[in-house]
């Protein structure tokens, strides 16, 4: 930290989204003056955007929550931290002793894998409370992405990215990096580096049902029907086999399954997939001459790829896709990372490459993954009565009545709890219905270290930066929430404690010494030799900036996990899944019944459903309306600005209309995160700008069968306009 007069500047890395921009804080006291980017990162030179000014924001919030709070027939009330962890734990312990310990489950929301204090802690929480009934964020997210990476290179955090600076050839699927900042790609400043392929004179196509904000960088944008991908990627991979373009070069030999995947392939014309995809057979072909072309090329797809019906099938095929052109595991193609602290490394030696079907959920028989089971199946396991039912509930970090499928009935179900606890600092949507809130620190008044998204960047980088912050006096971290609850759940029940070594690591191996580890005895680090060459948390800790490890390599076939140590290009599941497409698509029929298929999308000064409390970040335009083609519109009297009423079998929402031509007519869309109009919630600012949540509108039912993950791009809707009397909308 520099100082002059009394003024400071403090150097850390952004939490909020996946892109690790490197900021610069000026503080006077208490007081922060100013956010800007830190032009001295290496990896973000400076780059920030909107929402980081926000983080100062949230750290002044009014609503934000800094005592745990009760709630009482008369509203909350304060309780200390001593009596709401021992209540929380008291409650948790009685229901498992009562009702099995999967009579309590837990929900672990988006912002845990921005803390990896949070991260190592609630997993050894998790371990304590030895509950089947785990569910995340994971399953309205990148579910589909470990699936294909489980399935294919033996590990679910082995998920290869774009080398995003290097490759002359880069088709997006399904995501808008221009808005997200990227996802499961940390690229700060991505849109600059995407403007940077088509100046160094190679090229950009986006597959989206809208002209996105990535879209309009490409020199290529296709509109496809949302939840057809996959059709695309299979006559993509055909035409690459029926014209001799593979070129797998080295991974010829390093993969098994070829003649399988020339066999799927086969089934798969541009001819018999245009009409469903809405994209022309001989638009089909030239992409796939022109990737299999390309000197360097990657094909990326994100939340529409994967939130959607088939989104393991498509991130199998954008995987082969990849392979067969050989530009898997080469520069300028797409390259597995080799971060400072590897969790892939350090999740192998604990045993945990992931697995799938172990078990099944009570009421739908949905398989898990990894541990968890998928989200969609959270409400039902609460309001189905009969042994195994879901009887408490943590929730920490998230927010699910406004981020997953039929929030409507999630609602219903968090009222039967006989406990909620929520580990959050505002009373939102969902921890309005907790009976108790742990609030944790906010970011500031923390260390951090991005432990995943390292693992998941464009380039080897490292950067840790300490608490700008000490915390308030009585505040506690998500970590110490955590260890609170688990200490407390292991005095009154000594058996959950585990093994002798388990109770020592985690007596012993706080977060911060875990990190330390990790990184001493991790790629760059010193090991033994702490007086040697290489990298150690301390030595970070004085890199205020950052360091930069270099490009992304090759490094297989050594970092394959697999147990014959090959890619396995057509595993059985995704193999098998292909029937359940064939069935889907001989029945696809194209805007039935005048019938529209719902999607989403994300706005740059949003950030999932937390961040509308920030004046700064809702004011302007609004961002919670509804993207119709005037086509569309015309054909069912609604004029631009309108009211309109969307249906589903779920819901119905009422919110503006905003007539575009960069979305593809039959298809409508609404960005999540919204609707702060529930009763209840201490939310000032966020709930003048409420929206509606488009998660009142998706279904629980609709999934990607084959991993769990929830359908929440694609969805059938109807839509009609709010007939006005007199100006005033009847309900
Ligand atoms: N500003 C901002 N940044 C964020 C977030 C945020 O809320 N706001 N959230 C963060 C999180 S948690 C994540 S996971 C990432 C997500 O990052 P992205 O995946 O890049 O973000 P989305 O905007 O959801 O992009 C999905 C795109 O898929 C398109 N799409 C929808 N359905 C289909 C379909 O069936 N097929 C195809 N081909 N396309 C389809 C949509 O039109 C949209 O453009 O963003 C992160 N960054
Ligand atoms: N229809 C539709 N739904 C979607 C998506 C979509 O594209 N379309 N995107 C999905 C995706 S990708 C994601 S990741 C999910 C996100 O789903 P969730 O993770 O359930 O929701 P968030 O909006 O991220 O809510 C984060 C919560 O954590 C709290 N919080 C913030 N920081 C901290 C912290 O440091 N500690 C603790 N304890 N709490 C904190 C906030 O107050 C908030 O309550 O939404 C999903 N839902
Ligand atoms: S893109 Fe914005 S929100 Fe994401 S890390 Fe950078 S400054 Fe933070
Ligand atoms: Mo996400």
């Amino acid at each position: 930290m520099a100082s002059g007069a009394d003024e400071r500047v403090h150097f850390r890395t952004c939490h909020l989204c996946e892109a690790m921009c490197g900021v610069e804080i000026r503080v006077r006291g208490e007081d922060i003056l100013s956010v800007r980017g830190d032009h001295a990162d290496p990896f973000s030179r400076g780059h920030i955007c909107p929402k980081a000014v926000a983080l100062k924001d949230v750290h002044e919030d009014p609503d934000r929550l800094r005592q745990p709070l009760r709630r009482t027939a008369d509203g909350w009330e304060q309780v200390s931290w001593d009596e709401a962890l021992d209540e929380a734990a008291r409650r948790l312990v009685d229901i498992q002793a009562a009702h099995g310990r999967s009579a309590v489950a837990t929900y672990f929301g988006n912002p845990m894998v921005h803390s990896y204090t949070a991260l190592l802690s609630g997993t050894l929480l998790l371990r304590a409370l030895r509950s089947h009934n785990r569910y995340s964020a994971t399953s309205v997210d990148q579910l589909p992405h470990h699936f294909a990476a489980y399935h294919m290179y033996g590990h679910q955090l082995l998920i290869p990215v774009p080398d995003l600076d290097r490759l002359q050839f880069l088709l997006v699927i399904g995501a808008n990096p221009a808005a997200s900042n990227g996802s499961l790609m940390t690229a700060p400043d991505v849109a600059r580096r995407l403007k940077a392929i088509r100046q160094r004179g190679g090229r950009l196509v986006v597959v989206d049902p809208r002209r996105s904000e990535t879209a309009r960088l490409a020199d290529t944008h296709l509109f496809i029907r949302p939840g057809t991908d996959a059709l695309l990627l299979l006559a993509l991979l055909h035409t690459i086999f029926a014209e001799g373009l593979e070129r797998p070069g080295k991974l010829e030999t390093l993969a098994n399954g070829w003649d399988a995947i020339r066999q799927v392939a086969k089934g798969y014309s541009p001819e018999q997939v245009e009409h469903a995809c809405g994209i022309g057979a001989s638009e089909i072909r030239r992409l796939a001459r022109d990737f299999a072309a390309s000197d360097g090329a990657a094909c990326y797809g994100r939340m529409g790829a994967s939130v959607q019906r088939f989104g393991a099938l498509c991130q199998w095929l954008i995987q082969l896709l990849n392979i067969v052109t050989g530009n898997l595991d080469r520069p300028g193609g797409t390259l597995f990372t080799r971060p400072a602290f590897d969790l892939i490394a350090l999740a192998t030696s604990l045993g945990q490459r992931g697995h799938f079907d172990r078990r099944r959920t009570r009421v739908r028989g949905l398989p898990e993954f990894g541990g968890e089971f998928p989200v969609a199946a959270l409400a039902e396991e609460i309001l189905t009565p009969g042994q195994g039912q879901i009887r408490a509930l943590m929730t920490a970090a998230g927010n699910p009545v406004l981020s997953t499928p039929n929030g409507l009935q999630l609602e219903r179900a968090l009222e039967r709890l006989d406990f909620m606890v929520a580990v959050d600092f505002y009373i939102n949507e969902t921890t309005r219905h907790a009976h108790l809130i742990l609030p944790p620190t906010f970011a500031l008044e923390r260390d951090h270290y991005d432990t995943v998204f390292h693992a998941l960047a464009i380039r080897n980088t490292a950067r840790y930066c300490p608490p700008l912050f000490p915390p308030a006096a009585d505040a506690r971290h998500d970590w110490e929430i955590f260890g609170g609850l688990r200490e407390r759940l292991e005095k009154l029940d000594p058996a959950r404690a585990g093994s002798a070594y388990v109770r020592w690591f985690t007596r012993w191996m706080n977060p911060r010494r875990i990190l330390a580890r990790g990184i001493r005895f991790g790629p760059y680090g010193t090991g033994w030799n702490p007086f040697g060459p290489g990298l150690t948390l301390g030595r970070l800790s004085k890199e205020l900036h950052g360091v930069d490890l270099g490009a992304l390599r090759p490094s297989l076939p050594d970092r394959l996990a697999t147990q014959d140590g090959a890619i396995e290009l057509a595993p059985k599941p995704l193999r098998d899944d292909l029937e359940r497409l064939a069935g889907w698509h001989a029945s696809f029929a194209a805007g039935a019944d005048g019938q529209l298929w719902l999607i989403g999308r994300r706005d740059l000064r949003s950030n999932n459903s937390w961040m509308h409390n920030s004046h700064r970040l809702v004011k302007g335009p609004r961002r919670c309306d509804l993207l119709m083609h005037p086509q569309d519109a015309a054909r069912r009297a609604i004029a631009d600005g309108a009211m309109a009423r969307v249906t589903s079998r779920t819901g119905t929402v009422e919110l503006p209309v905003r007539l575009t031509e960069d979305i593809m007519p039959g298809v409508v869309s609404i960005p999540h995160g919204w609707g702060h109009l529930r009763p209840g919630i201490r939310l000032s600012v966020a709930s003048r700008h409420p929206g509606v949540s488009v998660n009142d509108l998706t279904d629980d039912q609709a999934l990607d069968e084959l991993c769990g993950n929830a359908a929440l791009n694609g969805v059938p809707v109807v839509v009609a306009p709010v007939e006005r009397v007199g100006g005033q909308a009847l309900a």
